[in-house]
């Protein structure tokens, strides 16, 4: 995990936030955590008990009270099933504020506190076949437990959020409006998107005959806690974008930022490869432990959620790029395009490669 010292008028904004929970003590010490690209995250520890510390951001979350909602909802269904026996990972629960609340809400933002758990470790990059074939289970273990979840209660935190066409409209109405004028620096780019008809009508079918999952929609490789004991996955952590979704979507989330040997803002496209063990054990881990909760229709659209993420994403990246930066956060001017030509490159080298990797889902 990314840990960096914190400045002094963000401490002084955290100090006052932690007046509003009752775990902090006096001598804590604080410092970032993580490295997500839309809220700010902060490991606080405080006594024995540290915990996280969360400023939910605003611009993409319009109502952060939705989504801590829907993360105590599932977190309760997600405790039930722990306690039959049908839940083998470990919950992870926001903590209540002095307001007897999740939410905490003042005028420096939306904040909440989330449990911590000790002797566990994030990574930013798979190494292993076998630490892909953890990955696998812990989502699809997290996939099956959600099978029976109320999905109506549930909040469409980000409506059309994995919808295909919807993200090619945002992007078409970026490049029209052309708002900070870089347009013509990603014309190539644009074009590759819109020559891609053939897989976008291949989506378009293919969602018409999917059931609808609750799905956790983020199953970056970052999203999981692994065991410093064991060096197994044992806990799914940012259920903020648990929605409505199809299982091809979390498996495509995941081969996304597995598979390739490079990070999703890497430059060296040209070195990019796509690595087939660890596509293999994860395939073999979602799918033997999803067992009976994934049909024959659902296998068959993993391949195409695999190709579906990385497209999706650079599809996002360019229109946030088009826009000005509004939306993930950047480290400099040319990150987001930077982003979306590697997403595409992973794209186009899963594209070329779709004959073996069927062959390697067939076959398990
Ligand atoms: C964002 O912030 P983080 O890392 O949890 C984004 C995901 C992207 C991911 C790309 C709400 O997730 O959809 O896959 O960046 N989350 C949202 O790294 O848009
Ligand atoms: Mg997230």
């Amino acid at each position: 995990m990314n840990k960096t010292i914190i400045e002094d008028e963000l401490q002084l904004t955290l100090d006052s936030v932690l007046t509003h929970f009752q775990r902090s003590s006096p001598g804590y010490s604080i410092s970032s955590l993580g490295n997500g690209l839309i809220n700010h995250t902060y490991l606080v520890k405080a006594g024995n008990k540290p915990f996280v510390l969360q400023r939910i951001n605003e611009h993409v979350f319009r109502q952060p009270w939705l989504v801590t909602r829907n993360a105590d909802l599932i977190n309760q269904h997600l405790i039930m099933k722990k306690q039959l026996g049908n839940y083998p990972l470990a919950t992870i629960s926001q903590l209540t504020n002095t307001k007897d609340d999740t939410l905490l809400q003042l005028d420096s933002g939306y904040w909440r506190a989330i449990e911590f758990i000790p002797c566990s470790y994030s990574v930013d990059a798979v190494t292993t076949p076998q630490q892909a074939e953890s990955v696998a289970n812990a989502f699809a273990e997290f996939n099956a437990a959600l099978s029976d979840f109320p999905a109506q209660t549930l909040s469409e935190i980000i409506p059309d959020f994995h919808h295909l066409a919807h993200r090619l409209q945002q992007l078409t109405e970026a490049i029209n409006t052309d708002k900070v004028k870089r347009k013509s620096r990603c014309q190539p780019l644009i074009d590759y998107c819109f020559e891609q008809q053939i897989f976008i009508k291949e989506v378009a079918d293919l969602i018409n005959t999917l059931p609808v999952k609750v799905t956790h929609n983020d199953t970056k490789i970052n999203n999981l806690l692994f065991s410093s004991n064991t060096h197994q996955a044992i806990a799914v952590i940012d259920l903020d974008t648990c929605m409505p979704g199809f299982l091809m979507h979390d498996f495509g989330d995941m081969v996304r930022t597995c598979c390739s040997n490079l990070p999703e803002d890497s430059g060296a496209l040209d070195q990019m490869t796509i690595r087939l063990d660890i596509f293999s054990s994860l395939a073999k881990g979602y799918i033997s432990t999803l067992d009976k909760h994934i049909s024959e229709i659902e296998k068959g659209s993993l391949l195409v959620g695999a190709l579906l993420i990385p497209f999706m994403m650079a599809v996002r990246f360019l229109t946030d790029y088009l826009d000005g930066d509004n939306y993930f956060h950047i480290k400099h001017q040319e990150h987001n395009l930077e982003r979306a030509k590697n997403q595409m490159q992973l794209f186009k080298l899963l594209s070329q490669q779709r004959e073996q990797l069927d062959d390697i889902i067939a076959n398990i």
